[in-house]
């Protein structure tokens, strides 16, 4: 990170118990009632006052994943003061059972976002479903339904950066012009790759520890038929503190990837944006964050500026309290769904009309798709599974797929390889105000995952066909090969140089901007947000530089 520019005002009398405001309701919540202990008792940060009503914020960020992190830290190094609005909670208080974060082999009323059933990703094992009831809480991993496609998303401060696999992947230099057709490529291999990489803590796996452990077991039996079928096996890097990690296998610190923590949350050894961008914010003393509030709509406000209505609400999802703030400028940051989802409704409504006619296109899902492969008894995969995968099978050239050796964190052997595939895809849905029902519509196709299944076949059924093996048919239902239904990666809908000009500013209004998954048009050729990241590092230095 750059850092020359830091304004550290925690010294002069600016706590950080002011920066993440709004979260005691949290306390209140269902699920911490009467159980926080003073061993458990929330860290510094948490405090009681949300943002005001009728307040005036230079700069409102709405969403507190990798776009919204990274422009709140540059503006506040900048000196701009950034009021931070994040619909889902704050993370930083532990439940009844001692961790702020549920396991995933637990699901519990933390794991998702007002749902009274889980909606796990593997919803089946050997072909028994394996979703159970939980009561219905903010909880941190949304399951959003949309147009026959279930999109995953984190809800928090940290955003998506709370549930991920924290993959961090950079695309290969080739690949990059499909990407972001009208970024210079040089600048952002030479500048802001490097700048995102080194802000997000991203670092490979030692591979002679990866050789040696079981933990990653499953990895290495997925290199080995990966090679054995003349496909090349790279090392992915990633966010988590692998040193951390050698300790857990070590068994001498608490464990979280060698417990299975993933989706629900990290307890330890992730680094999430709540301990990188979001710190470095926080200490610059300039940002402050109100978790459980929904912004609902902007506007033009009559004396400059822009009107931000905000819902507060509580652990139920009931709105408490309605605000309405203005703002100088309002960053989009809801991500891909969130930002498309608000602006084709405040384009359609009238609150925004001067949007032009791309808000909402170029919706894509990173063609992700998942399949397990059933491997020979003397194949086994491990019982312990490190929840952090770090390797990955790169057939983008050849077949337009880029798999991950994903982990199957069961606790018992199952002697299956399970991997989640990227791939090329054609397809670009758009999102749609449905006036009759008051919501946002998405037009995605079931049947678009086709061109998916058949790129990562490209991939396994060539390894099957080595192995002498097959796939696994009872992960996603009771006879069902291919995961087809969900993505963890949305991305576009206020695409850049298009429903934005080519640094994300809006084009109808000045002072607002996309800066997240919303601006990429659908497809990044690997996992998502070191891409993400970084043309966020390159918008906002355009836009401290020109705009304030
Ligand atoms: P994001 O991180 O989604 O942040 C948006 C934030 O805005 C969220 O905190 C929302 O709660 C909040 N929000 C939405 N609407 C509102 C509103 N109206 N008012 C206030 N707040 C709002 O956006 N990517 C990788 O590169 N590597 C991985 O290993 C990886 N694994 C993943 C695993 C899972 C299970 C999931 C779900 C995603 C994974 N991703 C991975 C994708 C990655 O997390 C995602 O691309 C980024 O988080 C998107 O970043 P954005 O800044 O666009």
């Amino acid at each position: 990170m750059s850092g020359n520019a830091m304004h550290n005002k925690a010294s002069d009398g600016v706590s950080r118990r002011r920066f993440i405001t709004g979260t005691s309701s949290i306390l209140g919540g269902a699920i911490l009632a009467g159980h926080a202990s003073a061993a458990h008792a929330a860290p510094a940060q948490a405090q009681t006052a949300p943002i005001a009503d009728a307040a005036r914020v230079p700069a409102l960020v709405i969403g507190t994943g990798y776009g919204g992190s990274v422009a709140a830290l540059r503006l506040a190094q900048a000196g701009v003061d950034v009021h931070m609005i994040e619909m889902g909670m704050a993370w930083d208080t532990p439940g009844p059972d001692g961790k702020i974060f549920a396991n995933t082999t637990k699901p519990d009323q933390r794991s998702y976002w007002l749902r009274t059933r889980t909606k796990q990703p593997l919803s089946n094992f050997l072909g028994f479903p394996i979703d159970k009831d939980i009561p219905r809480y903010t909880g941190i991993l949304d399951a959003e339904e949309m147009g026959g496609i279930i999109v995953y998303q984190g809800r928090g401060v940290g955003g998506g950066s709370l549930v991920n696999g924290g993959m961090a992947v950079t695309p290969r230099r080739e690949n990059f012009g499909a990407v972001l057709p009208s970024v210079n490529a040089d600048e952002m291999y030479d500048v802001y790759y490097p700048r995102a990489n080194s802000g997000l803590g991203v670092a490979t796996v030692d591979p002679a520890w990866f050789d040696s452990v079981d933990c990653y077991q499953y990895a290495r039996v997925g290199r080995k038929h990966a090679q054995r079928s003349g496909f090349p096996f790279v090392f992915v890097p990633d966010v988590y503190d692998w040193d951390y990690m050698k300790k857990e296998a070590a068994g001498t610190v608490p464990k979280s990837a060698l417990d299975g923590e993933i989706l629900y949350g990290n307890n330890y050894g992730k680094k999430s944006l709540q301990k990188t961008y979001i710190a470095q914010a926080r200490d610059t003393g300039r940002v402050t964050i109100s978790p459980l509030h929904k912004v609902t709509s902007v506007s033009p406000a009559s004396g400059g500026g822009y009107t931000v209505v905000i819902d507060q609400l509580n652990t139920s999802g009931d709105t408490t309290a309605t605000k309405s703030v203005t703002a100088d400028r309002v960053f989009f940051a809801a991500g891909s769904v969130g930002t498309s989802k608000l602006l084709t409704r405040l384009k359609a409504t009238g609150a925004l009309p001067g949007l032009n006619g791309e808000i909402g296109k170029g919706w894509g899902d990173n063609g992700n798709v998942m399949c397990g492969r059933a491997n020979h008894l003397w194949d086994p995969t491990g019982k312990v599974q490190s929840s952090i995968p770090c390797g990955g099978i790169d057939n983008w050239a050849a077949g337009g797929a880029f798999a991950e050796v994903a982990p199957l964190p069961t606790g018992i052997e199952t002697y299956a390889s399970f991997y989640l595939s990227i791939t090329k895809t054609p397809h670009r849905a758009e999102f749609s105000w449905n006036a009759g029902a008051g919501r946002v519509d998405l037009n995605w196709q079931t049947a678009w995952k086709q061109t998916s299944i058949d790129a990562a076949k490209t991939i396994f059924d060539k390894i099957n066909a080595k192995e002498g093996t097959i796939y696994r048919t009872d992960l996603f239902g009771t006879y069902k090969i291919w995961g087809d239904h969900l993505t963890y990666h949305p991305l576009g809908g206020a695409v850049l140089d298009k429903a934005t000009d080519n640094y994300g500013r809006l084009h109808g209004y000045s002072g607002l901007y996309v800066i997240d998954g919303a601006l990429i048009p659908g497809n990044t050729s690997v996992n998502p947000f070191v891409t993400i990241t970084a043309l966020a590092e390159r918008n906002i230095e355009k836009i401290i530089a020109t705009d304030l």
